[in-house]
């Protein structure tokens, strides 16, 4: 029996998981969809044979849906979580978990409650096969001991509603996600560098480039470029510097053309290209746990937690310039 999803928000992200569900997973399919803006999620729901809802907490009660796929924006993610732990519904959700730690937390406490993990949290690049290829040469030890990372994330453009803040918490934390998972160790501390200069295709707004630096607890430093109006692409780059060797993502293009303009490849434009395989397997493990009655896996409300505290400190330092420490309390046992 396939997977009845309840899709909430029916913006870039959730049409891409809505069309995903469509093609490319097996065993679930979209059975409601929702969105705050009727006509939008009428118009999905004729063209997906779903249902459509205006209204998420009534959605997350029906008995058509058996799981939900949260992807409205942060703000609302607190209530619309809590509802579907309240009915023991399997949650994906989309990043962030909340956009503060302090929320987070009372999601934490609620799934502690119940005493079962239920959510997938979609840290999507934990899937992503370049840097399932980091995470192996780090945990066999073939780089040696870590030193440094030097990591940079670049978007061709960014819209005139995104705000400086965030670069910390809607860009950079994708960066305190993937830090934390390859090197196995919390950040504890971080500071928000604003260079003296921007680029001429930033909004008055924005400040950009950023440089965050981030300190984990065994001292390894990490600089993380935040450029989201770079103009050529959506280029994501992981520097790992070991003791005895160094490794660093590849190019997402596998070949390179050659021709009378010289040899290269397409660079993606979008997350949504780039981390396309990303998705999908991220997507698929929730379905497939959810469908053999596995517990679980994947990033979890702890993981969103621990960056949301990092992102807290972070928006801190964006304020002040300062050095700010992230104080990270023991991980319920639930999460071990
Ligand atoms: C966006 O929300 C994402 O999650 C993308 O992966 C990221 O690259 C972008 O900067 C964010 O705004």
């Amino acid at each position: 029996m396939p997977v009845n999803i309840g899709l909430i928000g029916l913006g870039m992200i959730g049409r891409d998981h809505l069309q995903r569900f469509s093609t490319v997973i097996n065993n679930a399919r979209v059975t409601a969809v929702c969105d705050i803006n009727s006509g939008v999620a009428d118009t999905l729901a004729k063209q997906y044979q779903a249902t459509a809802y205006y209204d998420a907490i009534e959605m997350i009660h029906s008995e058509s849906v058996d799981a939900i796929f949260i992807c409205s924006v942060g703000p609302v993610h607190k209530e619309q979580i809590l509802a579907a732990i309240k009915v023991g519904k399997p949650i994906f959700c989309e990043k962030p978990l909340t956009p503060t730690a302090e929320e987070s937390k009372a999601i934490i406490d609620a799934e502690t409650a119940y005493g079962k993990r239920l959510l997938q949290l979609g840290f999507m690049r934990r899937f992503d096969p370049g840097y399932i290829e980091l995470k192996k040469s780090i945990d066999a030890g073939e780089l040696g001991d870590i030193l440094l990372m030097h990591c940079a994330h670049r978007n061709p453009s960014v819209p005139e509603s995104y705000t400086l803040e965030m670069a910390i918490n809607d860009s950079a934390t994708h960066e305190i996600d993937i830090i934390r998972y390859l090197l196995n160790e919390n950040i504890v501390s971080v500071r928000v560098d604003i260079p003296r200069k921007k680029t001429s295709r930033a909004l008055p707004h924005l400040q950009d480039p950023l440089m965050v630096i981030f300190e984990t607890e065994s001292g390894v430093r990490i600089d993380d470029e935040l450029f989201v109006n770079c103009n050529y692409g959506y280029d994501i780059q992981c520097e790992v510097i070991g003791e005895n060797a160094i490794a660093s993502l590849t190019e997402q293009a596998l070949t390179v053309k050659r021709s009378v303009s010289g040899a290269g490849y397409p660079i993606a434009k979008t997350c949504m290209e780039r981390f396309a395989t990303a998705y999908d397997r991220e997507v698929q493990n929730f379905i497939d746990n959810i469908s053999s009655g596995r517990e679980m896996s994947g990033p979890s409300c702890w993981d969103g937690y621990v960056v949301a505290l990092v992102c807290d400190a972070g928006l801190a330092s964006l304020q002040d310039g300062l050095k700010h420490e992230v104080t990270v309390p023991p991980r319920p046992a639930l999460y071990r």
